[in-house]
């Protein structure tokens, strides 16, 4: 097992569409542990594989509380076969836009069509937490990030402050 480094904004690859896994091998269930250790260590609540700089459609989750034990979940090449017309609000963050916390609206419920660590067709429907999460992790799998449902004014500051941040980096000496 490895933790592995967590790209942020401006990073561009947090834009890239992210490619269908055509076989779970033994290399993909590696990354998906790794990306559990990683989540956890964060600690985060779901990662997807672009955010460890892997452009391919793997995410992974767990929103189960500390007290009750690691409850993770392994998503490939996930598909968002309904979601309720019935809309619901979050406090979102995301590991890849550190310290940064801002409501969303998204679907209520979705059923979500992936394939299993095992290569197994699985179908899940979700509300709550869950089902923001899943949303969250597959817009980050399509290169969209939660600031890109918030309004423009609040994402252009964002933007700004974390290119502002990436450019002191970068000249340090
Ligand atoms: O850890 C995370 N918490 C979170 C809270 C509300 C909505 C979505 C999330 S996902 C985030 C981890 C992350 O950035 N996943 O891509
Ligand atoms: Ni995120």
């Amino acid at each position: 097992m490895a933790l592995l480094p967590i790209i942020s904004l401006p990073d561009p690859r947090l834009r890239l569409v992210s490619e269908p896994v055509a076989e779970i091998d033994a290399q993909v269930r590696r990354l998906m542990e790794d990306m559990l250790e990683t989540m956890y260590d964060a600690p985060g609540i779901g990662l997807a594989a672009i955010q460890v700089a892997v452009p391919r459609r793997i995410l992974v989750i767990d929103i189960a509380k500390p007290e009750d034990g690691p409850k993770p979940i392994c998503v490939v090449n996930p598909e968002i076969v309904w979601a309720s017309d019935v809309l619901s609000v979050y406090e979102e963050g995301c590991l890849s836009i550190p310290e940064y916390y801002e409501e969303v609206e998204r679907p209520d419920r979705v059923r979500v069509r992936y394939l299993d660590k095992d290569g197994k067709t699985q179908e899940l429907e979700a509300d709550g937490l869950l089902a923001t999460a899943l949303q969250h992790e597959i817009d980050h799998l399509n290169g969209v990030l939660f600031i890109d449902h918030i309004s423009r004014l609040k994402r252009e500051r964002v933007m700004r402050k974390f290119t502002k941040v990436a450019r002191r980096t970068a000249t340090e000496v």
